[in-house]
C-alpha cells in the first residue's frame, strides 16, 4: 500500500524485517562527548520528532572497507530500509547495541564487535574473515540528517577503516546492490549524484566523510601510513 503521510514510511507500511529491527535493536544513547547516558529503541532513536523534542543522540559506526587494490566497497541500501532507502553509501553502517559485548569501550571493542556482526548480517562476510583487531578506528563525527518527514539520524558515528579481500553474499533485506570503486570511479559517482543523473543518491553521512576525510585516508592507505591519520580524541561536529 502507499505511504499515507507525504512519502514518509508509516508504521503500517513498514517492511516486516525492518519493523522487527526497529523494536528489537536497542541503541546506545550518548551525550555530545560520547558518554553513555541510556538506551532507547532503534524506532525512537530515528523518529525526527523524538530526536528534536528529547535531543536524542545515539552511537553508530560506519565501516569503510577497501580491497588489496585499495578499491572502496560501496553498497546501495535496499528499497525496504526505513531510513534512506536506495541511497548509495559506504560499505556498512549500523549501531552498536545496548548489550555487554557492544558497550566495551576499551580499544573500541564494542563498536568493532558490532561492525563484525553487521558485516555478516548485511553483506554475508564471515566473522573469521574480519578479525575485530583489523578494524582501524580513524575518527568520530556527530551529525544530524533528515531522511524524510518522519525519519532521520542524529548520531555520534565511529569511522572504521579496514583493508581486506572478502567474499560477499549480500542480504537482499538490507542491500540492493554493491560495487567497488577506485578514486576516479567515486569521483564519477559524486558527479552523477550532484547532477541528478541515473537516479544516483548518496547518503548524507557518506557525503560528509567523502568531503572531510576520505581523500586523506586514501592517500595514506596507499602509502602505508593510515594509522597516522587516526584521531580518536576529537569529535567532529559536521
Ligand atoms: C545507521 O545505519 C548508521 C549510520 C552511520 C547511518 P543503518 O541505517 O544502515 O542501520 P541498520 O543497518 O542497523 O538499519
Ligand atoms: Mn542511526
Amino acid at each position: 500500500s502507499m505511504p499515507t503521510d507525504g512519502g514518509a514510511v508509516a508504521d503500517a507500511d513498514m517492511n516486516a524485517v525492518q519493523r522487527r529491527l526497529m523494536f528489537e535493536d536497542e541503541c546506545i544513547l550518548v551525550d555530545e562527548h560520547d558518554n553513555v547516558i541510556g538506551h532507547d529503541s532503534k524506532y525512537n532513536c530515528h523518529l525526527m520528532e523524538k530526536i528534536e523534542s528529547e535531543n536524542l543522540l545515539h552511537r553508530a559506526f560506519s565501516v569503510f572497507l577497501v580491497n588489496s587494490k585499495f578499491e572502496l566497497l560501496l553498497q546501495q541500501r535496499s528499497a525496504t530500509k526505513v531510513t534512506f532507502p536506495l541511497v548509495w553509501t559506504n560499505t556498512c553502517c549500523s549501531h552498536p547495541l545496548y548489550r555487554d559485548s557492544e558497550l566495551i569501550e576499551e580499544n573500541f571493542l564494542g563498536v568493532r564487535n558490532a561492525a563484525q556482526r553487521k558485516l555478516l548480517d548485511e553483506l554475508g562476510i564471515p566473522p573469521e574473515d574480519l578479525p575485530v583487531d583489523e578494524f582501524i578506528p580513524l575518527g568520530r563525527i556527530l551529525y544530524k540528517a533528515a531522511s524524510d518527514g518522519k525519519w532521520g539520524e542524529h548520531e555520534l558515528d565511529y569511522l572504521l577503516f579496514i583493508v581486506r579481500d572478502v567474499n560477499l553474499h549480500p542480504n537482499p533485506d538490507e542491500v540492493a546492490d554493491v560495487k567497488y570503486v577506485n578514486r576516479d570511479q567515486l569521483k564519477e559517482l559524486l558527479r552523477k549524484a550532484d547532477a541528478g543523473e541515473d537516479d544516483i543518491k548518496l547518503s548524507p553521512w557518506f557525503r560528509l566523510v567523502v568531503d572531510n576525510f576520505l581523500p586523506k585516508w586514501w592517500d595514506h592507505v596507499e602509502m602505508g601510513t593510515l594509522q597516522e591519520t587516526a584521531d580518536m580524541e576529537t569529535i567532529h561536529k559536521l
